[in-house]
């Protein structure tokens, strides 16, 4: 048929999760059954995404401002019963905390005569936002929905809130996100590395396209609500300034002054640099010594922001500041997922002062700061944090 006939052996995403579920023998099959609900979730809000202009889905829901005093949007309120009622019925699933719910759902056994009268709670905790990016949706800018998957620790019930589901990233599975933009993408972890796949809507299958993404170590974006300058501290105020008008290297490889650098004249050329401190080395210089600007891109969604830097490198940021001190996105469901995929993915996630995957939250909608994408570039923030110290 020659080289451009389609391809007739697909891997699709359950195919690829049993596979590798074969090759670890202890798996019992489980999580590929909650991943079946998942990605049922997933495409059913991507179809929802594709009509929202015609079939009446966009615009505010009644009903008020949700739990975290923000607007709640039609699509916000259908994606999160897509979620719901797909993990609630999945037998799998023993806790589902939602961005739009205030409490952290139970599930219980389905109640005689219903048509999910034989399902019980299963084993895992899913920790989702089921629409990411909401004040996107009505002018048709890419959204997208993450998920966080627990298991029950060994012995416990799946009835406590701190045992089961207030723990930090390092105990998590798996992780994902769907990103409805150009094309509906599904991004996963299950502990293994990090594997993209793509919706193809003539199936309605998501086929994998993007097999062990790595994240480059360095890029040349940085992604950052701009707007927010005035409230930041003075490490945020430093990096981004720092992506606009790159520092030369003030240092060889072994650290040592370049030649003709003296604090004095650090001063005047480095403005911002604090005193004492030449440790911009030759070799971790970004750009690879250029000076060259970085690029700004900030879609507003994190999911379509993170995906960019997953492919392209740089840093994402939402950065902790004055009036937001635990800056704006949630552990559980935004924060914690993003950071394990980052970090499988061969990148690096902190809070400027400590790695994000290691947070515990203390309570269901906990906030914190966070700095995302390429491993040396993430670094970079993070000196900048501790010169403040
Ligand atoms: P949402 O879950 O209510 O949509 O809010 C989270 C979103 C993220 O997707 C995005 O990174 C951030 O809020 C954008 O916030 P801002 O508009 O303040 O830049
Ligand atoms: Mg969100």
């Amino acid at each position: 048929l020659g080289p451009d006939a389609p391809v007739t052996d697909l891997i699709t995403l359950t195919r690829h999760t049993l596979s590798e579920q074969r090759r670890h023998a202890s798996a019992s099959g489980d999580l590929t059954l909650l991943l079946v609900s998942l990605q049922l979730s997933c495409k059913y809000v991507s179809s929802l995404v594709r009509r929202a202009g015609l079939a009446n889905v966009t615009g505010l829901a009644g009903g008020g401002p949700n739990i975290q005093g923000e607007k709640v949007q039609r699509l916000d309120v259908l994606a999160n019963e897509v979620f719901m009622n797909s993990l609630r019925t999945s037998g799998r699933a023993a806790v589902l905390v939602s961005e739009e719910d205030e409490n952290a759902f139970f599930v219980t056994a389905a109640p005689e005569g219903s048509p999910d009268a034989d399902s019980r709670p299963g084993r895992y905790v899913v920790c989702f936002d089921p629409l990411d990016g909401s004040s996107n949706i009505d002018c048709g800018v890419s959204i997208g929905s993450i998920f966080g998957i627990y298991r029950l620790p060994e012995g416990s019930d799946g009835t406590s809130l701190e045992r089961d589901v207030l723990r930090p990233g390092t105990e998590l599975m798996a992780a994902g996100y769907a990103l409805y933009g150009s094309f509906t993408g599904l991004v996963l972890a299950t502990g293994d590395g990090v594997n993209g796949y793509t919706l193809d809507p003539s199936l309605g299958e998501f086929i994998l396209t993007h097999p062990s993404m790595r994240i480059p170590s360095r890029g040349n974006i940085y992604s950052i609500n701009e707007g927010n300058a005035s409230k930041w501290g003075p490490a945020v105020t430093r990096w981004v300034n720092h992506c606009k008008f790159p520092e030369a290297p003030t240092a060889d490889a072994e650290g040592k002054p370049l030649a003709g650098l003296d604090e004095a004249t650090l001063k005047v050329t480095h403005p911002l640099r604090p005193a004492g401190s030449l440790a911009v080395r030759a070799d971790e210089h970004d750009n690879h010594g250029t000076r060259k600007p970085r690029s700004l891109r900030y879609v507003g969604s994190m999911v379509a922001d993170v995906h960019r830097t997953f492919l392209h490198g740089g840093v994402f940021a939402y950065p902790a500041d004055r009036s937001s001190p635990n800056g704006k996105l949630r552990i559980l469901y935004e924060v914690l997922p993003m950071a394990f995929l980052c970090e499988q993915a061969g990148g690096r996630c902190t809070t400027g002062l400590k790695r994000a995957l290691a947070i515990r939250p203390d309570k269901l909608h906990a906030r914190t700061g966070i700095f995302l994408g390429s491993a040396l570039d993430v670094a970079e923030v993070e000196r900048m944090y501790q010169d403040e110290e």
